[in-house]
């Protein structure tokens, strides 16, 4: 079977990506932030998360032969931030590099992190498919992850980490044994200073239906437990030894977007 789309080969490669769905649209994800001509924008306001708390025993982490994910039970929503309405946590994500070569997708003065995590909302009543059409039908929160030697080595991070040794091939999955939540994961993150924009799914399709919020404070992550990240999955088989790394898509053009700033 033909790979339609991948990181790691010039023949599935991001570059030829532009066949694909809305990949050579005007408004692409992700972008350079340069916080000089970002536009501050008080309406914008805090965050409201609800139901972040409820540890993950339900949801299943899987290596989707692009990512690790997360896929969530419905519950939990996001609502404040500006965002027109209520919005239910789908699922979250990584991109990262190698352990030694930055992986994040965004990037703040033309600097890149060590790795970036995208939870994706869907507006409340729409599904994916339908909110895909819909230009503020997807709402995403970014954050980036900084390696770092200072780092608590004991958190759900870690717990988190370890979960990636179980799932080296495409299509392995383990259910998240309530040991932690993504509220767990995200009481190290700074939330009071964000950047807006409207932007596309980072991979294929590359619909552009996407409110981007991206946090400029980076969550610090223990140098062992990022290698479990980026060192545990494969794009297939293990037997086939392609490494699931650099799965990021190249910085796209702002072209006349403006990039809001929040600061609380
Ligand atoms: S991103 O945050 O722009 N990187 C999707 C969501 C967010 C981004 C990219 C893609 C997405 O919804 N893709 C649809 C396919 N997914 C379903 C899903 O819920 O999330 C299945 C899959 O990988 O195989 Cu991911
Ligand atoms: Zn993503």
């Amino acid at each position: 079977e033909a790979e339609p789309w991948c990181y790691d080969k010039p023949s599935c490669g991001p570059k030829t990506w532009a066949s694909l769905g809305y990949c050579n649209g005007k408004k692409q994800s992700p972008i350079n932030i340069i916080t000089e001509k970002a536009v501050p924008d008080a309406r914008l306001g805090p965050i409201h998360f609800v139901g972040y708390e409820d540890r993950l025993k339900p949801h299943l982490l899987k290596n989707t032969g692009h990512t690790s994910e997360v896929e969530m039970k419905p519950g939990a929503t996001i609502s404040g931030l500006g965002l027109p309405g209520t919005y239910n946590l789908k699922s979250f994500h990584f991109h990262w590099g190698t352990l030694n070569h930055r992986g994040s997708e965004h990037a703040i003065n033309g600097l890149h992190y060590a790795m970036e995590l995208h939870i994706v909302h869907v507006k409340s009543n729409l599904t994916l498919e339908e909110a895909k059409k819909d230009p503020e039908g997807i709402a995403v929160l970014a954050f980036f992850i900084k390696k770092s030697k200072n780092a608590s080595a004991i958190n759900a991070w870690k717990t988190l980490g370890d979960f990636m040794e179980a799932i080296p091939e495409k299509g392995d999955s383990v259910p998240l044994n309530g040991k932690f939540s993504l509220g767990g994961l995200l009481n190290v993150a700074d939330v009071s200073t964000y950047y807006r924009y409207r932007g596309s799914l980072t991979t294929p399709g590359c619909n552009e239906a996407v409110i981007w919020t991206v946090f400029p404070e980076p969550i610090e992550m223990n140098q062992k437990t990022m290698k479990k990240f980026t060192n545990s999955l494969y794009v297939s088989t293990k037997r086939e030894n392609r490494l699931l790394q650099k799965n990021y898509r190249p910085l796209q053009p702002l072209r006349n977007r403006k990039v809001f700033l929040f600061k609380e």
